[in-house]
């Protein structure tokens, strides 16, 4: 199958400058791309040099501080495959931007802030990015404002647009980088320090707007910043945000396969009836050619209606494993602001409860 039969989404890291988005970008794929529990990126062979040499140089010790790449002056488009034991699921695209971009409707560079906005509004899925530095302090409602200033306060005005273009809001998850960098906190405080940093995407008692959020701690390593930026590359959850996403994908298409797979049984039935009933006729009425097609026909949805339900047998296995991993290692989910238990199941009930995200997918996705 080559990348244009594939379904196809989009993801956006929202963050401002400085805030891990390039290292996230280059940790997540060299991982990613060695294959995780079966799954594994791909991307053409220019950037998977590019983005492997990269990631070469943060694993140079040696280096210390300047081991990490230069803050990013251009956005740049990325394109991946997802695939399972070598067969792809889908593709995804992805944009690595300046932060600053971010703040550029303002002070400049409008054909940045443009290309980023309708990225943005395109995503299926969207990852805000919080610098894990950000959270130390001994008082949550200091760090929940500094969590403000410097991200959320920039990163809700998205949020609302996207809302109020789409209509909902995507899934979300909020991604604390350099969680190395953090300091150890009860679940309680993440709980308090998101709630009120977050406030208008973690508040409770509004069911109109359907939000889903989760909070996803990532790292390069737990020791990389000791002894000056020397410590060991050892990168830690960086899959979990793009598995996320793809389990929401992954969804839609499994939902649009089951629905497919009952039209064509309903219309083999229908066909069926119709061709005993002819044959049951008295012969002098039968209609042997009428028959004759309603065969042909039966065979050829009888051919559709397997090739479409062991497709979907595939999906479903595919995001029963991803889903395996989102359930152990994803603690802190948010369905309306209310905390919920299970990512699989929060997940599927905000899909159930939101056709306008499955609109956006089919209409992305479905070409027939
Ligand atoms: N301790 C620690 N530091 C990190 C980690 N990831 C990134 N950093 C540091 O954060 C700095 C900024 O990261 P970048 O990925 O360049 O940030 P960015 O969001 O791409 O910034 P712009 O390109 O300016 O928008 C890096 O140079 C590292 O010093 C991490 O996991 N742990
Ligand atoms: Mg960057």
């Amino acid at each position: 199958m080559d990348n244009t039969e594939l379904d196809s989404t989009q993801f956006t890291i929202l963050g401002l400058t400085g805030s891990g988005k390039t290292c996230y970008l280059l940790g997540m794929y060299k991982k990613m791309a060695a294959g995780m529990k079966g799954f594994s990126l791909t991307t053409d062979s220019d950037t998977d040099v590019n983005l492997r040499r990269r990631y070469r140089r943060m694993e140079d010790q040696s280096l210390g501080i300047n081991r990490f790449p230069a803050g990013t002056d251009q956005p740049d488009s990325y394109s991946f495959t997802l695939s399972h034991a070598m067969e792809s699921i889908m593709s995804f695209d992805w944009i690595d931007y300046p932060g600053g971009a971010l703040d550029e409707q303002t002070s400049g560079n409008l054909e940045a802030f443009n290309k980023l906005e309708s990225h943005i509004q395109n995503s299926s899925s969207l990852f805000i990015c919080v610098d894990g530095e950000l959270i130390n302090g001994d008082d949550c409602d200091e760090i929940a404002e500094n969590i403000k200033d410097k991200c959320s306060g920039i990163i809700n005005n998205f949020l609302k647009r996207y809302k109020d273009k789409n209509k909902f809001l995507p899934p979300t998850a909020i991604v604390v980088t350099k969680c190395d960098m953090c300091q150890e906190l009860e679940d309680d405080e993440w709980e308090e320090i998101l709630r009120e940093a977050f406030s208008p995407i973690l508040a409770e008692g509004n069911d109109k707007c359907n939000r889903f959020v989760c909070c996803i701690p990532v790292s390069l390593g737990s020791e990389i910043s000791s002894n000056g930026y020397k410590g060991i590359l050892k990168p830690r959850n960086l899959e979990l945000p793009i598995y996320m996403g793809i389990y929401f994908s992954t969804m839609c298409k499994a939902i649009c396969l089951r629905k497919k797979m009952e039209f064509y049984k309903k219309q083999l039935n229908s066909l069926r009836n119709e061709t005993q009933k002819e044959e049951n006729s008295f012969f002098i009425w039968r209609d042997n050619e009428k028959i004759a097609k309603n065969k042909e026909m039966e065979d050829i949805y009888r051919k559709l209606e397997k090739e479409i339900t062991e497709n979907f047998v595939s999906v479903l296995a595919d995001n029963s494993r991803l889903s395996e991993v989102l359930n152990k290692k994803v603690e802190m989910i948010f369905f309306n602001g209310k905390r919920q238990e299970t990512f699989e199941n929060t997940a599927d009930d905000f899909i159930e409860k939101t056709p306008e995200f499955l609109n956006k997918w089919q209409s992305k996705n479905e070409k027939s």
